[in-house]
């Protein structure tokens, strides 16, 4: 083990979204989101669960803060709720104070007690007046100004106190997921949208930074950057096929928006299977989204093998499985299907980010929702060994990366710090080192907190 330790800014706390928290749909003058209209719509999410209440978090938010406090975190992120700041959303739409008052009194209670805040400007819930006006994210002219105004409004409300934006979180969730199989809002299908979307997406993040940079960061002194995702992808064995598919996998799912915002163009591997259905950008463009990222953001929750074949385009044409060759599973199994715990693949990551995109990384996700902690009793919920070993291993994968690799990681947020409304899955899994029980809405701490927060003060060096 490792007796090297991470530098004493090393930032790390826990991460939530404003839709998956929050609840308190229609106050202040919120309007919907499209995550409102979806998880309202029959057959969408698991068991017909939507966000109305969740965490009831709009209301206690002060609760929230003093969770934070008490598990000694240095850092939290979380996002805004763009219809709560811009209830329709668009430019020329009113603006609702009392929207803007909510996250301000937020802020000052974060960074009264010392605590950074991290903000996203969208973690998927668009105003549902911009996807009813004009189609949403599949509207260029349309979505990219839109999405500057309501970032602009933020950086000059907020950007006092606020020093670390993140403008999206995996935009491949909201591409693919949203567009092409629909299960995530607004919930449409096909193999061309998402390319659009994904598109569109990199162009709204790379003009709100330009205009960051442009107006806001000699006066503020903030940063700003993108978060993506990807599960670590391992070849299933060292057969050149599955070499390759190992790479057009990590080129679909992460280089797609990676590689133009900082090298500056599609990859290959993808040009050639999609086509003309891969839009372009104009020479201006580019000028914009290359370099448009401060830093390399960050989530991650687990590996997977990769072999060659299949034909799912979306995934590059691989295939994914956690049995080794051997017949072995890869790791111990969490309650969603797509996450075991394997931590080299965590290290192995963080090395290839590095030595691919030479940004410095901010780790804003990683978590495990323990398998059936939704019946289990309280007694047993917070006694939740796989989460602790998932945090424990990981935690020491980031370390090796960083003192023996020298890959430079400058925060970890786990998620999360509350069970919340897990998208499509409803309240069933559960990533919380916070247990919320939803009829009372009690906060019960779990036993990982107590671990993270203790490997924190071991290995972040002291001033
Ligand atoms: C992320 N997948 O989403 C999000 O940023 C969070 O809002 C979410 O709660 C968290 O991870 C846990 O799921 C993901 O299907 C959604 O592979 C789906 C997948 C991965 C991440």
């Amino acid at each position: 083990m490792s007796t090297q330790k991470l530098p004493n800014d090393f930032v790390w706390g826990y991460a939530t979204a404003s839709y998956q928290i929050e609840g308190s749909p229609d106050a202040d003058g919120r309007l919907p989101s499209i995550w409102d209209t979806f998880s309202h719509t029959a057959g969408t999410t698991k068991g017909g669960d939507n966000g109305d209440v969740a965490t009831d978090s709009y209301k206690r938010w002060k609760e929230n803060v003093a969770l934070l406090k008490q598990y000694g975190v240095n850092a939290y992120r979380f996002s805004f709720s763009w219809s709560r700041i811009i209830p329709l959303g668009g430019r020329n739409d009113p603006v609702n104070e009392a929207g803007i008052k909510h996250y301000r009194a937020l802020i000052e209670e974060l960074v009264s007690n010392g605590i950074t805040p991290f903000v996203t400007l969208y973690h998927w819930d668009l105003p549902q007046g911009l996807q009813d006006r004009y189609g949403g994210w599949l509207n260029k002219e349309e979505i990219v100004q839109d999405y500057v105004h309501y970032a602009k409004l933020c950086f000059t409300r907020y950007g006092d106190l606020v020093k670390n934006w993140i403008t999206h979180n995996e935009p491949w969730c909201v591409s693919v997921l949203g567009h092409a199989t629909g299960v995530f809002a607004p919930g449409h299908k096909g193999n061309k949208e998402h390319w659009i979307v994904g598109h569109n997406l990199i162009l709204a993040h790379a003009y709100a930074v330009k205009l960051y940079r442009d107006e806001f960061k000699a006066s503020q002194g903030g940063r700003i950057g993108i978060t993506l995702d990807l599960h670590w992808q391992e070849p299933w064995d060292d057969s050149p096929a599955n070499v390759k598919a190992a790479q057009r996998g990590i080129d679909f799912k992460l280089g797609r928006f990676a590689d133009p915002i900082y090298k500056g163009y599609y990859p290959e591997t993808i040009k050639s299977i999609v086509g003309d259905r891969l839009p372009e950008f104009t020479k201006e463009e580019l000028v914009v989204v290359k370099g448009s990222s401060d830093f390399f953001g960050l989530n991650t929750y687990t590996t997977q093998l990769v072999k060659e074949g299949g034909d799912s385009e979306i995934q590059g044409n691989v295939k994914y499985t956690f049995t080794r060759p051997d017949g072995t599973q890869l790791g111990t199994q969490a309650h969603v299907p797509w996450l075991q715990t394997y931590a080299p693949g965590f290290r192995s990551l963080l090395n290839y980010l590095w030595k691919t995109y030479n940004m410095p990384i901010y780790v804003t996700e990683n978590g495990f929702p323990v398998k059936d902690e939704h019946i289990l009793p309280l007694e047993q919920v917070v006694h939740d060994t796989d989460r602790i070993e998932y945090y424990d291993r990981y935690l020491n994968a980031l370390l090796q990366a960083a003192t023996e690799d020298g890959v430079p990681v400058k925060s970890y947020f786990a998620w999360s710090l509350l069970d919340n409304f897990e998208w499509a899955d409803g309240y069933e899994p559960r990533f919380g080192v916070t247990h919320v029980d939803y009829k009372t809405q009690k906060r019960t701490p779990k036993e990982s907190v107590e671990v993270v927060k203790r490997w924190f003060t071991e290995h972040i060096a002291s001033s």
